[in-house]
């Protein structure tokens, strides 16, 4: 069996690598829906429908765990899935299959008091949490999401979220770092004078932008934190399976990449991102 990692496009990839790290034993299959991304400009009935059928080709490759690796999906679709569809697809299956998103797991580092406890501990200066920005995709961003899930935590903390329309797409396609950064830089511009002052913390909720977290981090004053998915998921996924000794995480480990897309290899970014060359086979 095998753990599946399923994003609209490569910044799944992201998350996947720290959880190959995390997990060099499992068996990983990842799926990139690239037919139909980026998810971000889409409506909410076209993403779970889509959501739900990258997880059931998961589920038929042999994964028994899916983790949305994919804000959109997770804010939009997962919940849905789970109280709509999984209980009778497990049934039809005959196995105890399951969906992971990757938003909770982020808002509990971000807003949490382990997270702060620990940067003390490495002797980072924590500054008080006041104001978070969160910067992700247009559909996340009208999920309200994050909102809902960081007021249910902490109701002293203010959340501007800044949608950002192209910036899954340009790297998805491989932009340019001139044209990247002037993106993450007109974001972060705009939504430090929306809030009348730069945020606290930010959180890159879109796999994608991590692909370019030093180019926030530029554009951002320095030292500012931010919140990396990647960490926060392969936490909370070494914490689910120790919990749930019944998903079988697979100990061969395999890497399998599929897309809907076009086969093939993938851009130079990616690639660098990862670390060696990747070449994705037909789902
Ligand atoms: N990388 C995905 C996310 O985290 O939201 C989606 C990007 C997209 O499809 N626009």
């Amino acid at each position: 069996m095998a753990i599946g990692v399923f994003d609209s496009g490569v910044g799944g990839l992201t998350v996947h690598r720290r959880l190959v790290d995390r997990f060099p034993q499992a068996d990983f299959i990842y799926l990139a829906d690239q037919a139909h991304a980026p998810y971000g400009g889409r409506g909410g009935e076209e993403i779970v429908d889509l959501t739900r059928a990258g997880c059931e080709s998961l589920f038929a490759a042999g994964c028994d765990l899916v983790v949305l690796a994919c804000n959109t999906a997770s804010g939009v679709a997962l919940r849905r899935l789970q109280q709509t569809w999984l209980p009778g697809y497990r049934k039809t299956l005959g196995r105890p299959v399951n969906v992971l998103g990757i938003i909770v797991p982020t808002i509990e580092a971000a807003t949490g008091l382990p997270w702060e406890h620990e940067a003390e501990r490495r002797g980072d200066k924590v500054e008080k949490l006041d104001v978070l920005a969160v910067f992700a995709t247009p559909a996340t961003v009208k999920s309200r999401v994050y909102e809902i899930e960081i007021d249910k935590r902490r109701q002293d903390v203010a959340v501007f979220s800044e949608p950002c329309p192209e910036l899954a797409r340009l790297i998805e396609r491989g932009a340019g770092a001139v044209e990247l950064a002037t993106a993450v830089e007109a974001h972060v511009k705009a939504i430090t004078t929306r809030i009348g002052r730069p945020p606290d913390r930010a959180i890159l909720g879109c796999t994608h932008y991590e692909m370019v977290a030093d180019m926030f981090r530029a554009a951002l004053p320095p030292g500012t934190p931010l919140i990396h998915q990647p960490d926060s998921t392969a936490d909370a996924l070494e914490a689910y399976l120790a919990k749930h000794p019944e998903y079988d995480a697979g100990t061969g480990g395999a890497r399998v990449f599929l897309t809907t897309g076009t086969p093939g290899p993938q851009n130079a970014l990616v690639e660098s991102f990862w670390g060696g060359a990747l070449s994705f086979g037909a789902a």
